[in-house]
């Protein structure tokens, strides 16, 4: 399995940027769209012994997934353990950066679970995360093969990604800003912004900087040669040197607008700033392999909008 990967926090004293409220209502709104595949983030807080996940924030992480769900479509088969079919799920704990077993977890078809939690971490650390691995496996060809590759034909040449899950962790020691509403942005000074870091950690867990189909585009000039991502960019993509991210500071825009800001998957986030996935940073999730359809019209976007913020509204802060 892959090693994890992590988002720094920055104390640049940047001011926060005004989002319209209307294009996050947008990115929100695509959470209801009915007519695409049933594609699902299942978020697992058995190992949040800690209690960091609250009411509240697990309702900001079930935002966080409808906004990968608004654009990912692709069908996974389920990977259903039962007699001889038996499995072994390996992750990094949230609960303390351990390898961990769990043994014969049933992963649901079109879903991937992430067991997510927080501990204490050193320095400027905003969280961990990065799919899981399988130690062990056995029984018929279907259920191996459903663990292999989800029934996603391109994972075995690397030019596709599928993983049953994995793992993310927080950093408890932080100071967090757990937004009731992500639609709209608001002063959070001196606060790191739980949406905008749960937003870079998924995208670890499906494969931006991890997966073997993102290794196999990174070239040795350390550069994203995707086709999606250098049409997103304008060229091939700066990385880190270790490949796990984009470059420091790498541009692009918010989808359905002309609005700059850097990538999502960049490896910082400056306090008290929202960041969105960019353009570029669902360019590379179409590269790797997932199934990614375009922005919805913004009309559409906006009336689905109003659905996320009626749904958001029945949630209480503690
Ligand atoms: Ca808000
Ligand atoms: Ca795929
Ligand atoms: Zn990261």
């Amino acid at each position: 399995m892959k090693p994890k990967s992590c988002l720094r926090g920055v104390a640049t004293a940047t001011t926060a940027t005004t989002t319209t409220a209307a294009l996050v209502a947008l990115i929100l709104g695509g959470a209801a769209t009915p007519s695409r595949a049933a594609f699902t983030i299942e978020f697992d807080y058995s190992y949040d012994v800690g209690g960091f996940f609250t009411p509240t924030r697990q309702a900001l992480m079930n935002t966080v997934a409808s906004v990968l769900q608004a654009r990912i479509s692709d069908t996974l088969s389920a990977i259903s353990p039962s007699g001889g079919d038996t499995w072994s799920a390996q992750f990094y704990s949230p609960a303390d950066g351990t390898l961990t077993t769990v043994n014969n977890t049933t992963i649901a078809a079109d879903t991937v679970k992430i067991y997510v939690g927080a501990r204490a971490m050193a320095g400027a650390t905003l969280g961990v995360g990065g799919y899981g691995g399988v130690s062990a496996a056995s029984g018929s060809g279907g259920f191996i093969s459903a663990i292999n590759d989800r029934g996603q034909a391109g994972v075995a040449g690397n030019t596709d990604f599928a993983p049953w899950g994995g793992s993310i962790s927080f950093n408890s020691s932080a100071t967090w800003y757990t937004d009731t509403d992500p639609t709209t942005l608001e002063n959070f000074a001196g606060q790191n912004d739980l949406y905008s870091v749960a937003l870079h950690e998924v995208g670890h867990v499906l494969g931006i900087g991890t997966a073997p189909s993102w290794t196999a585009l990174a070239n040795g000039s350390h550069q994203l040669t995707g086709a999606a991502s250098v049409a997103a960019y304008g060229g091939n993509v700066p990385l880190e040197t270790d490949n796990g991210h984009f470059q420091e500071g790498t541009m692009s825009t918010v989808p359905g607008t002309a609005t700059a800001q850097e990538a999502a998957l960049d490896p910082t986030l400056t306090v008290g700033t929202r960041k969105e996935l960019t353009d570029l940073d669902w360019a590379a999730l179409q590269d790797i392999g997932w199934q990614v359809s375009a922005v919805p019209e913004p009309s559409t976007y906006a009336l689905l909008g109003l659905g996320g913020v009626a749904f958001l509204g029945l949630r209480r802060r503690k």
